[in-house]
């Protein structure tokens, strides 16, 4: 296998650049470095082997910003070079705020009920497409790789090759993609379509968003013949082969343990464990880390504990949640009303089952360090990750990879990508049924602790296979390689399946 990782500058476009601009106190403008799960995954890759990430720094443009020299103090010592794409704030608005965060987000997350399909913003979405690809092109050279991310960016890969740009572009979707009775009510679904057959490659995160995307080029592309078996399948569009892989993204597994058995982190975990009780009465500390969305569930968990600790008194006094919630999108009236309905319920378990000794849920409102994340995630016994749906979520990984001692349980929405990969090792659950959810609070909390390790040995094992080195050789591999069978040949240990079998005590298996 030639090392595709290597030979090459590796380009990375995505909407947002690592680092995040803002003004400082005295009004001059300062980068800091951004979060998400885009960003955490890809940051170590680039840092590895250098590279040139293009992107929006995440503010609208000024006329007093001057963003290239911004950013120069962000890129020292990064290992990789930035090139910012300018949006005003119509672009903004339209494309970003709009086509991508009220149309595309909630339908390809399968709500929507919440999808707007103003067709003003395909026009914004479409001209914000054309530029970044034009930033592109004049940033590219002949034997770059180039590798454009997300649902913000579908349409680049088609501008480029308007541009007469003609070598391979790789794309790779973050978040699911819709089965075909969901995508067909996009009022833009061919051109949509038509514009990710453009790309050379269309990655995906799990094997059922490659049905759902191979199913709607079979029903809206009738001239298109879809052949192939395995991770990786050919799509002929126009005698020309259009691969379609899922390669579900991961994290870099080395340095979150590395981190976890740390000095700094081990004082940490004492610190946080003795605010927990003493040895003997410690309470047992739950763990949801999440960006402030809609589709990662948090009210619903809420409410899942609040009956947990209704149907399960001996729970009171024993159990306590950590909500770490991260701003995000907060400028958009409905992450303001989801703010406001996490904080009420929250104020409610609190008010009713609150005692002078325990406080049932601890919330934050606002990101934390990596050591601090790291510190949490290690003294957590159980993560509670419960999104509605989920490209992939990496916190569950990141969960994993820090219990250097196969402790903790990992309690994980069926509808999280991360599900379809770690098979049948953490305790999932359907996060709508807020009593099933609850009787699995109470399983984890009296599961045996050689349940536990053997559950957390088989996670980490998955986890550390494919970490996120892995996931970048597979799609570097699957759109330069021409031996495409050596790609479609990594594998991870575990067979796919469409709804993994539940062993918990809590439910037959399906
Ligand atoms: C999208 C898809 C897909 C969180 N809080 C803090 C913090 N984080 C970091 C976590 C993790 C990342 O943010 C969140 O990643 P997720 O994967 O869970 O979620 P999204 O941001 O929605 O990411 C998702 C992902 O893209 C990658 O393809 O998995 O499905 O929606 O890495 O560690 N980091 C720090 N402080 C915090 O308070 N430092």
């Amino acid at each position: 296998m030639t090392d595709v990782r290597l030979d090459h500058r590796l380009v990375i476009v995505s909407n947002r650049l690592p680092v995040a601009l803002r003004r400082d106190a005295q009004g001059r403008w300062e980068a800091e470095p951004g979060s998400g799960g885009l960003v955490t995954a890809l940051a170590p890759v680039l840092r590895n082997r250098g590279g040139l990430w293009i992107g929006w720094p995440g503010v609208a443009q000024t006329e007093d910003m001057n963003l290239d020299g911004s950013l120069r103090e962000a890129v020292r010592g990064s290992g990789f070079a930035f090139k910012p794409v300018p949006l005003t704030e119509v672009e903004v608005a339209g494309y970003y705020y709009g086509f991508a965060n009220e149309i595309l987000w909630p339908l390809f997350h399968d709500l929507q009920t919440r999808c707007n399909f103003d067709p003003g913003y395909w026009e914004v979405y479409r001209r914000v497409n054309r530029k970044f690809a034009k930033i592109v092109a004049a940033a590219i050279r002949d034997d770059d790789h180039i590798w454009v991310h997300d649902y913000h960016l579908m349409l680049v890969g088609n501008e480029l090759h308007r541009l007469a740009i003609r070598q391979k572009i790789g794309y790779f979707l973050h978040i699911p993609f819709p089965p075909p009775d969901l995508f067909l009510k996009l009022p833009w679904r061919y051109e949509i379509l038509n514009a990710l057959l453009a790309y050379d490659i269309v990655g995906l995160q799990t094997h059922r968003d490659k049905r759902n995307f191979v199913q709607c080029v079979r029903s809206m592309r009738k001239d298109v013949a879809v052949r192939g078996k395995g991770r990786v399948v050919s799509a002929w569009v126009d005698h020309r082969e259009v691969r379609i892989g899922n390669f579900p993204i991961s994290i870099d597994f080395e340095e979150f343990s590395r981190k976890a058995g740390s000095f700094e982190v081990n004082r940490r975990v004492a610190e946080i464990r003795s605010d927990l009780g003493s040895d003997g009465r410690r309470q047992m500390l739950l763990l949801g880390v999440d960006r402030l969305d809609y589709t990662k569930g948090i009210p619903e968990r809420l409410m899942a504990l609040a009956d947990a600790l209704e149907r399960f008194p001996d729970l009171r006094g024993r159990i306590s949640l950590m909500q770490i919630v991260v701003p995000s999108r907060v400028n958009i009236p409905k992450y303001q009303d989801l703010k406001l309905d996490i904080e009420r319920k929250v104020s409610e378990i609190n008010g009713k089952y609150t005692r002078t000794d325990w406080l049932p849920i601890r919330y934050i409102f606002h990101s934390i360090d990596r050591t601090e994340l790291v510190a949490l995630y290690r003294s957590a016994d159980i993560a509670l990750i419960t999104p509605l749906k989920d490209g992939m979520n990496l916190v569950a990984k990141e969960y994993c990879a820090t219990h250097i001692d196969n402790d903790g349980v990992l309690i994980l929405s069926e509808f999280a990508g991360a599900a379809d990969q770690l098979h049948a090792h953490p305790l999932l659950v359907n996060p709508y049924d807020v009593r099933e959810v609850a009787e699995t609070i109470n399983t984890a909390c009296h599961m045996p602790p050689e349940e536990k390790r053997r559950r957390m040995k088989a996670l980490r094992r998955i986890v550390r296979k494919s970490d996120i080195y892995w996931w970048v050789d597979a799609f570097l591999g699957t759109v330069f390689s021409h031996d495409l069978e050596a790609f479609s040949r990594i594998d991870e240990e575990v067979p796919h399946m469409a709804f993994p079998p539940r062993t918990g005590p809590h439910r037959p298996p399906l």
